[in-house]
């Protein structure tokens, strides 16, 4: 392992108790199913149907929005909200928002240009359906879609739509998701550095992860200190999440993810497991984990949610 290892002065934190509501164990699975729910039947009503004109390229967004993704970005924004104290309604458009950019970058990721890819979310990928010049004008369909459907949110007393704006365009701009993409793009087949890789990894995985949580914080009118906290939180859990990612790329075959295992390795791309092997990156995903946890102690006891999502994640096998 390089001594400049990023994650070497992580402790684990200590493992937080879990806590609960005090109305028993909280059911994650129904938790998932319902937010599931409401936000695709959400992202259905946000969308231009499927008829609308010009409608090979609605038909081409919906195909990749719909097509199984397990909205967990979305699902976290709607868990942050909850946990200052926020409902679901009022985070609806920023969760759907984030979903749109995630979908968007996924569309554009698998075309020929970048990761060449023929399956995503268990189907053929949008440029194998309607074509390169269609998925490239579905992802930036979705990708305005998405600030269309963010200026639907109401703005609150501490946080404007100005303020929801720019924390979905800093996360999906040039300086996070696409910086990291580029990143990708240009380590490909080369020995990168381990903070090579966690620059990739904060840009490409964490950006957006993190803006989610803050953005259900925001529309819950959640204090400064809860938006560090979710910040710190998204930021730890996302890059948890790319090493889950990473392992499961290795481990699992294309069925179990829906996707083409085994890609990193064909691209020779540098990964946790290529540099510091699976054990080892297990143990660093769990460090992350603990770290989120210690970020939700603020909410004493309100973040339930998202504490079950970060273990959820953590296990998670595809
Ligand atoms: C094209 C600007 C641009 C960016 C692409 C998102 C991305 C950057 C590349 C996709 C490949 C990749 C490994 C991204 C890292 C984030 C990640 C693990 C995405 C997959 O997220 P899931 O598992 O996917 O939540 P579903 O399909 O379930 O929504």
């Amino acid at each position: 392992m390089p001594a400049e290892f990023p994650y070497n002065a992580i402790m684990p934190a200590q493992r937080l108790p879990r806590r609960s509501s005090g109305e028993g164990p909280f059911d994650l699975r129904r938790y998932l199913d319902s937010r599931t729910a409401a936000v695709n039947r959400a992202l259905d009503r946000f969308l231009p149907t499927a008829g609308t004109k010009p409608a090979t390229i609605h038909r081409a967004m919906r195909y990749s929005l719909f097509a199984g993704g397990k909205r967990l970005r979305p699902v976290l924004c709607l868990a942050a909200a909850e946990a200052c104290g926020g409902a679901i309604e009022p985070a609806m458009p920023l969760a759907c928002a984030v979903e749109c950019i995630h979908t968007y970058s996924l569309i554009h990721d698998d075309l020929p240009a970048m990761d060449n890819d023929d399956y995503r979310r268990g189907k053929l990928t949008n440029h194998k359906v309607f074509g390169e010049g269609i998925a490239v004008l579905a992802g930036d369909g979705l990708l305005t879609q998405a600030f269309e459907i963010a200026a639907q949110c109401r703005g609150w007393p501490r946080y404007s739509h100005r303020d929801v704006v720019r924390e979905l365009a800093e996360a999906a701009g040039s300086l996070q998701l696409i910086a990291g993409q580029v990143a990708d793009l240009e380590g490909e087949g080369k020995k990168i550095s381990a903070a090579q890789l966690r620059y990739i990894h904060e840009r490409k995985t964490s950006a957006l992860l993190r803006c989610s949580v803050r953005l259900g914080g925001m529309s819950a009118n959640c204090a400064a200190a809860q938006l560090d906290a979710l910040g710190d939180f998204g930021y730890h859990v996302g890059l948890a999440f790319q090493i889950i990612d990473d392992i499961l790329d290795v481990t699992q075959t294309s069925e179990q993810l829906g996707k083409t295992a085994g890609k990193d390795v064909t691209a020779q791309k540098a990964t946790y497991p290529s540099i510091v092997g699976l054990e080892k990156s297990r143990k660093i995903a769990a460090e992350l984990t603990e770290r989120a946890f210690a970020a939700l102690e603020v909410f004493q006891g309100t973040a339930v949610a998202l504490e079950a999502l970060a273990e959820y994640l953590l296990k998670r096998d595809r």
